[in-house]
């Protein structure tokens, strides 16, 4: 296990350290941009008989992926993954098939930095439209070259509110010596030092060596709370009546909220952040056709919305969302009160340290 997370370690600090790449030369594959008038081929690409899909556990539907493979006679294998830096690790790794894998933004900027992204030919992706423009254009995918927003969300707390009834508001009142040993928390180092930074009243992407030494001790004493660590599946923790309060992925908490009204959700008021979670193909992929094409079918309004059935998080397609039911949008983990949220930015080389850190304090403990 040591071994297995030294290895993790080092590799992100390769990775995240790299200088800048020169500009490539543009990829065959790459069609018009989504705004283009390139002319439609007149001979489509052929896609490849498999499709190697590393994702997120718990976000993508088996039903999707059936309907996808029914349709196009591709066979999808799945792989899953409880963290961004999970995900790059094995990457990065080699030895691997990845056509299709779903980082968060941060890691798509790092990946689009170092040229390990192929570009999408948006001739094969005309359901990108349906994609939120607000999404569009942003720091990680500047030109949107690269990716297709999957999901988008926030992190806060879950609280049970028959067991609970302080007034919980932000990080510092989930994380308190009373409720030590009734706190599910995700299991990612990004995430929790971010929750330390923001209840240190600092920015979640200000991470340096002093910032890092100034929460240390904050994020000693959290660990020390926690009863479970879990990125995959969180909300089991609370609907097994292992835990009372914590803090979780947004759609975890819809789900429980869903299950129960008794399980409040908060979005912490040192901050809250905004993930973007989407789908990019590895410049590596065997497949990247078939890539596309399983791009362009979960983008397609009905199939969006069998996503948003399971996994409810926020929709960033804007014709699926149409087709959601009143109660699905009223529900405050997924589609909470608009507002300026931060998103996580591409750190480079202190990416390990952040690892480490919380690594080294849960090890300890
Ligand atoms: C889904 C995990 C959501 C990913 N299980 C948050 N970036």
């Amino acid at each position: 296990m040591k071994r297995r997370l030294f290895g993790l370690i080092f590799l992100l600090g390769i990775f995240f350290g790299c200088k800048e790449k020169p500009a490539p030369t543009p990829a065959a594959s790459a069609g018009p941009g989504p705004s283009g008038s390139g002319a439609p081929t007149a001979d489509k690409p052929k896609p490849g008989k498999e499709l190697n899909l590393f994702a997120w556990s718990e976000y993508v539907p088996q039903e999707v992926i059936d309907g996808f493979s029914k349709e196009t006679g591709i066979k999808v294998n799945y792989e899953t993954y409880a963290s961004n830096e999970e995900m790059l690790s094995k990457l990065l790794a080699g030895g691997t098939n990845y056509d299709l894998i779903q980082p968060s933004e941060y890691v798509i900027e790092a990946l689009v930095k170092q040229k390990k992204l192929a570009p999408i030919d948006w001739s094969l992706v005309p359901n990108f439209k349906n994609i939120d423009p607000k999404l569009k254009g942003l720091a990680h995918d500047p030109e949107n070259k690269y990716s297709v927003p999957w999901m988008t969300g926030t992190v806060g707390i879950v609280v049970n509110t028959d067991k609970i009834k302080d007034p919980i508001k932000g990080y510092k009142d989930v994380f308190q010596k009373k409720y030590k040993g009734r706190i599910v928390s995700l299991n990612d180092s990004r995430e929790m030092v971010a929750w330390a930074l923001e209840a240190s009243g600092l920015k979640s992407n200000d991470i340096t060596p002093e910032n890092l030494a100034k929460v240390k001790p904050m994020l000693a004493e959290w660990v020390k709370l926690v009863k479970v660590f879990d990125s995959d599946s969180p909300k089991t923790a609370f609907l097994n009546g292992d835990v009372d309060i914590g803090v979780v992925w947004s759609g975890e908490a819809a789900l429980l909220y869903q299950n129960n009204k008794k399980f409040s959700y908060i979005l912490p008021e040192e901050g809250a952040h905004l993930f973007i979670d989407s789908l990019a193909i590895p410049d590596s992929a065997p497949n990247k056709v078939g890539a596309m094409m399983f791009m362009d079918y979960i983008l397609r309004p009905e199939v969006s919305k069998l996503v948003s059935e399971k996994f409810p998080y926020t929709n960033p397609n804007l014709e699926a969302r149409k087709l959601l039911t009143p109660d699905q949008l009223a529900n405050p983990a997924s589609y909470p009160p608009a507002g300026e949220r931060e998103t996580f930015r591409d750190i480079g080389k202190i990416a390990s340290e952040v690892d480490k850190l919380v690594t080294d304090l849960k090890a300890s403990n």
